[in-house]
């Protein structure tokens, strides 16, 4: 598989035809057939009192099957391989210069009714990750750490997006139209337009758009993976804790999974040895942790606002700008129990001077983001405030 590498950094996605080798494609459809089978009956019984029978299923938009490789069985385990081959994983490893850990797996279906378009966006939520140009400039001067694809069995252009956004921050004239609508297309977008079977990788910090949820068949396979080893910390981290669904599998296939959970695992270690460093104040041991975490040489200071918000976590279980912070993206769950109180207390002072290089002292809000109105800035890095500045502000 040649992977125009060029192609993904210039536009921000890659259309990859034939994604799903063409004899592997009915026994797909069927195989994911049955999954939402298994999850329309889950979805049933957890209807609400005023929900119709089906529940989720007739109520939501886009009916998706979160986690689905939970719903698989021996004879369904082809939903999670195609996540392996080297048309998907492969093709991220290419991107991403790093193994590619397939993290999330989901699965969009149409509606049972037309909801017509929802709204542009870009997947990232400030709050707990990074102002959007600087998780750009890490992929841009790196290699991208996280990356979505969306795989339709059946012909697809629901997904549109604007070519290049993933370069910048929002224009004026984006901005202005988010504002009155974003339920219309943004300049310059495009429709994805694809065939049953094509694939398209890309970075979820381009806008993009559901642009008609209508009941037309739409079956997608809609990914994530996240990087190991790779120039940059990804800003969706975490990884399967839970490997239950690979006995299903062949042993090939499990023995990949269970190899990216121990790099999940030694990537836990490093972390952890690295908040000791700065707990410390040992600026040596930070720096070379920081380096394993983030090899490339630029753009460590982004890793250092993810980790702040690991940090940030793992010391306050809730947060009062975003009901949902502690949302599994990274590895607070997995870290925290490993530090006393004291130690997460400690921790969190020395990320206290980062953390207020990052936001204002108003609120903030720009449209087309994940969080809503706060005080972190949503664009902006800090200027004048790097690695060796952290350092310095642990004796302020
Ligand atoms: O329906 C699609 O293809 C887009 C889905 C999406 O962007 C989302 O759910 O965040
Ligand atoms: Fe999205």
């Amino acid at each position: 598989m040649n992977v125009d590498r060029e192609k993904f950094f210039n536009d921000g996605f890659l259309i990859i035809r034939n994604c799903i080798p063409p004899e592997q494609l009915d026994g797909l459809r069927d195989s994911f057939e049955v999954l939402v089978e298994r999850q329309k009956a889950i979805w049933a019984s957890e209807r609400g009192p005023d929900d119709p029978p089906g529940g989720a299923w007739e109520t939501s938009g886009q009916p998706r099957l979160s986690g689905y490789e939970r719903l698989i069985d021996p004879t369904t385990a082809d939903t999670v391989e195609i996540c392996l081959h080297e048309n998907t994983m492969g093709v991220c490893e290419q991107l991403m210069r790093a193994e590619a850990g397939a993290q999330n797996k989901m699965f969009m279906c149409s509606p049972v009714r037309d909801y017509g378009p929802a709204s542009w966006h870009r997947d990232i939520h400030p709050v707990d990750q990074a102002p959007l140009r600087g998780l750009q400039m890490d992929l841009l001067e790196n290699a991208p750490g996280y990356l979505q694809w969306n795989i339709p069995l059946y012909d697809d252009n629901v997904l549109w997006t604007v070519p290049g956004s993933h370069r910048r921050g929002n224009t004026e004239a984006e901005n202005k139209q988010l504002c009155e609508s974003s339920q219309v297309p943004l300049p310059n977008s495009i429709p994805v337009e694809m065939n049953a079977g094509d694939g398209v990788v890309y970075t979820n910090t381009i806008f993009h758009w559901g642009s008609n949820y209508s009941t037309k068949l739409r079956r997608t396979i809609h990914l994530g993976y996240r990087s190991f080893g790779g120039p940059i910390f990804p800003y969706v981290c975490h990884f399967h804790r839970n490997l239950d669904f690979t006995r299903h599998l062949s042993p090939d296939a499990r023995s990949v999974f269970e190899r990216h959970a121990r790099l999940y695992r030694e990537e836990c270690d490093v972390i952890e040895s690295t908040f000791r460093a700065i707990i410390d104040k040992n600026a040596d041991a930070f720096r070379e942790g920081l380096a394993v975490i983030h090899p490339g040489g630029s753009g460590r200071i982004v890793c250092l606002i993810l980790l702040s918000k690991v940090a940030y976590k793992m010391r306050f279980s809730s947060h009062p700008v975003r009901a949902a912070f502690g949302s599994d993206i990274s590895q607070d769950i997995d870290l925290g129990p490993r530090f006393s109180s004291a130690e997460l207390e400690t921790l969190w002072e020395r990320f206290v001077k980062l953390d207020e290089t990052i936001q204002s002292h108003e609120e903030q809000f720009i449209p087309g983001f994940q969080s809503g109105p706060m005080r972190y800035y949503f664009e902006e890095m800090p200027t004048g405030f790097d690695v060796e500045d952290f350092i310095a502000s642990w004796e302020t």
